[in-house]
Parts: structure tokens; C-alpha cells; sequence
């Protein structure tokens, strides 16, 4: 049986999101916005199916997927810029692969404890997120 990722998840910590945003482009008033926020992640996870709503005050992204199958993500309201993701299991870890004009871009989410962790990457940057059940 799989982790399961479902449930309703606030951010705790966010280490390094500026230098993440920074690697993605995103302009100076944008970025001081942005890293104010406290997301709440709502995913539901059906077999290989993933949906993750990422809300805030300020922007929502949503990405829905089934893992194993490479699909094209927008990052609308994000970057904007358009890749190739793939998200596959790497033991209990959930590893997205973003493929596009930005190099070593992806994200890997896994639970520790009660936690959700995230980890955003972007050329040499990573950016590590920490969140709890709401
Ligand atoms: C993601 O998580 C990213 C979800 O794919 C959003 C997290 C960080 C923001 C990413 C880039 C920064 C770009 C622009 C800053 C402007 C607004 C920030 C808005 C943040 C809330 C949406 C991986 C996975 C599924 O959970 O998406």
C-alpha cells in the first residue's frame, strides 16, 4: 500500500522559498507578496490519481495528475512557464520531474510524522516546505 497524501495540510515552515523564487524569475514585489503567504494544500489521492490545491490569500494553483503519466503543466499564476511533468514513486517518496526551459526543476513530497514535507527545486536552489494537518 502506497503513502497516503490526502487531507487538508497548512504550511508551518518554508525554507528558502525566496531563493527557489528568485531561480524561477519572479520579480521583487511578486516575491515580497509571496513569501508572506501560508498556503494550505487540499489533496485527494484515489488509487493513481493525485489532485493538489494549493490556496492562499493571494494566488491558487491547482494540478491534477495520475501518477506515472506524463502531462503538461501551465504553473498559471507561478512562473507561467509551460514543462513536462512527470510524478512517479520513489519508495514512499512522491517525485515530480518538470522538464522546461529551467533546469533541474521539480518537487518531492513525502510525510515524516505527522507531517507533509515538500521540497522545490530550480537550478541550484531548494527550497524546503513543512506542513500540518489543518
Ligand atoms: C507546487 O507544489 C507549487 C505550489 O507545485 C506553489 C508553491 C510555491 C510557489 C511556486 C513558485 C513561486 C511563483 C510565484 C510566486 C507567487 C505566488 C505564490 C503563490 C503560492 C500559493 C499558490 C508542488 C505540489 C503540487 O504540491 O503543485
Amino acid at each position: 500500500m502506497p503513502v497516503d497524501f490526502s487531507g487538508t495540510w497548512n504550511l508551518v515552515s518554508n525554507d528558502n522559498f525566496e531563493g527557489y523564487m528568485v531561480a524561477l524569475g519572479i520579480d521583487f514585489a511578486t516575491r515580497k507578496i509571496a513569501k508572506m503567504l501560508k498556503p494550505q494544500k487540499v489533496i485527494k489521492q484515489d488509487g493513481d490519481m493525485l489532485s493538489i490545491h494549493t490556496t492562499s490569500t493571494f494566488r491558487d494553483y491547482m494540478l491534477q495528475f495520475k501518477i506515472g503519466e506524463e502531462f503538461e503543466e501551465d504553473n498559471k499564476g507561478l512562473d507561467n512557464r509551460k514543462c513536462k511533468s512527470l510524478v512517479t514513486w520513489d519508495n514512499d517518496k512522491l517525485v515530480c520531474v518538470q522538464i522546461g526551459e529551467k533546469k533541474n526543476r521539480g518537487w518531492t513530497h513525502w510525510l515524516e510524522g505527522d507531517d507533509l514535507h515538500l521540497e522545490l527545486r530550480c537550478e541550484n536552489q531548494v527550497c524546503r516546505q513543512v506542513f500540518k494537518r489543518a
